[in-house]
């Protein structure tokens, strides 16, 4: 079970130490690389005629055309549990809701009379979503990426997701259903790195897109390494983790719930508890495994919670807790501590944080409203989840006039002159009047 880690009573090593002394799954790309190369290499030079015999080989489904028919998806609709129908509905409006916010209107300065720079935001024109099949179809994850790009102004969203042989090699009918109330149309029966690279390179009816987003396996994230540049990604997703900071006033059955239900996700998932409490962390260490052997995927949580990714660390005090947090950079963060606001306002680096007794993990995954594509293996000290802005970009549009360059001229010239780029500051001259 979840390994103990005792931090207290000496002084914290540094950040880069500190994150090294703490659990972590390790996920290796550059293994992967090697078999996702050709794979995508054949899909840019066969196209579609590729596509089908991968799919044939790796899914085990023949299809001779893998864009699922608008019926199929409105189908998918009306077959869905209303309940599902109706949650879905209620977390569209909620992220809808919360991503509008993020909109951002162009902004001109006037730099100096007759110079302005305005930075327009334009939305990405072309994005192609990949919805992973295999343990847990995510419909959310739909949710979650669609939204932010439709609200950013994206004209066409592509998605694609594995074919299920379970369902007439269409993909999950909740995928299928989730893109019907997104108006998504453009859907695709195809997994994994051939799905990345349809994206990318366009075949059969598939134009390329410009970006892709959305999580998936090694495979997946191998194909956006592959192929960032030629079109934008959102990040390389890892395993998904939790890292709960708490102390002694934290509900034991909560905290290893919470541990529990982001293990769920994957053999490789992180669940980390930091304490101020010993009292806590003996609770939790004693509770998990019932509650473990209790749920249904309890073989592949049980992976999770003992490797090296999971464990309860101690610690002194919050501070050392917010300095362990911080060097962990969880892609999920929850505060479960007196006066929980005071404390989350401290949090320097995570994906998300959750604030308090009543905001679990999996509020946000569903319905808090906020996104759930989130930076995990602790780019959170770097990057940010998915948000309208992810699907946007800044240009700077530079206006002088005659008058506005002038004052700027002997500037140039100084600074061309110094970098020994003499033609920089001709362009300029030119335009001045003898
Ligand atoms: N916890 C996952 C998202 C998710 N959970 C989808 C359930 N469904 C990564 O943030
Ligand atoms: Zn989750």
């Amino acid at each position: 079970m979840l390994a103990r880690i005792d931090l207290r009573g000496s002084a914290l090593p540094g950040v880069r130490e500190l994150a090294g002394l703490l659990p972590r799954a390790a996920t290796d790309i550059d293994s992967v690389l090697a078999t996702v190369r050709p794979l995508c290499e054949d899909v840019r030079l066969r196209g579609a005629q590729a596509v089908r015999e991968i799919t044939a080989r790796l899914d085990g489904v023949d299809l001779e055309d893998p864009a699922v028919p608008p019926q199929a998806i409105e189908a998918a609709l009306a077959g869905i549990d209303p309940a599902v129908r109706a949650a879905l509905e209620e977390a569209i409006a909620r992220v809808r809701r919360v991503h509008a916010d993020q909109r951002r209107t162009d902004v001109t300065t006037q730099v100096v009379p007759g110079g302005t720079v305005t930075e327009r935001w334009l939305p990405v024109r072309r994005v192609g979503l990949y919805v992973p099949g295999g343990l847990a179809p995510l419909l959310s994850s739909v949710v979650m990426n669609v939204v932010p790009a439709q609200l950013a102004g994206v004209e066409s969203i592509a998605v694609a997701s594995p074919p299920q042989r379970d369902n007439g090699g269409l993909p999950d009918p909740g995928v299928l259903a989730a893109c019907a109330l997104l108006g998504i149309t453009e859907v695709y029966a195809v997994g994994g790195a051939q799905a990345i690279a349809v994206f990318g390179y366009g075949a059969g009816s598939c134009e390329p897109v410009d970006m892709v987003t959305g999580p998936g396996n090694v495979y997946v994230t191998a194909a956006k390494r592959l192929l960032r540049g030629l079109i934008g990604i959102d990040s390389e997703a890892g395993p998904t983790e939790v890292a709960i900071l708490a102390d002694d006033t934290a509900d034991p059955v909560h905290v290893a719930a919470d541990l529990i239900s982001q293990a769920e996700h994957d053999p490789l998932a992180g669940a980390v508890l930091v304490t101020t409490s010993e009292q806590l962390a003996d609770a939790v260490l004693a509770l998990v495994p019932g509650q473990v052997a209790a749920t249904k995927h309890s073989d592949r949580i049980t992976t999770a919670l003992d490797g090296s990714q999971s464990g309860v660390v101690l610690v002194d005090d919050l501070d050392a807790g917010l300095r362990v947090v911080d060097a962990y950079a969880a892609e999920h963060l929850e505060i479960q501590t007196r006066d929980p606001r005071a404390v989350a306002l401290r949090v320097r680096n995570a994906g998300a944080v959750f604030v308090g007794a009543w905001s679990p993990v999996s509020l946000g995954d569903y319905l808090a409203g906020s996104n759930h594509v989130l930076p995990t293996g602790g780019c959170a000290r770097h990057s940010s989840g998915l948000s309208v802005q992810s699907f946007l970009r800044g240009i700077h549009v530079v206006e002088y006039d005659e008058q506005a360059l002038a004052g700027a001229a002997a500037h140039i010239d100084a600074l061309a002159g110094s970098e020994d780029l003499p033609a920089h500051a001709a362009a300029v001259r030119a335009r001045q009047r003898a």
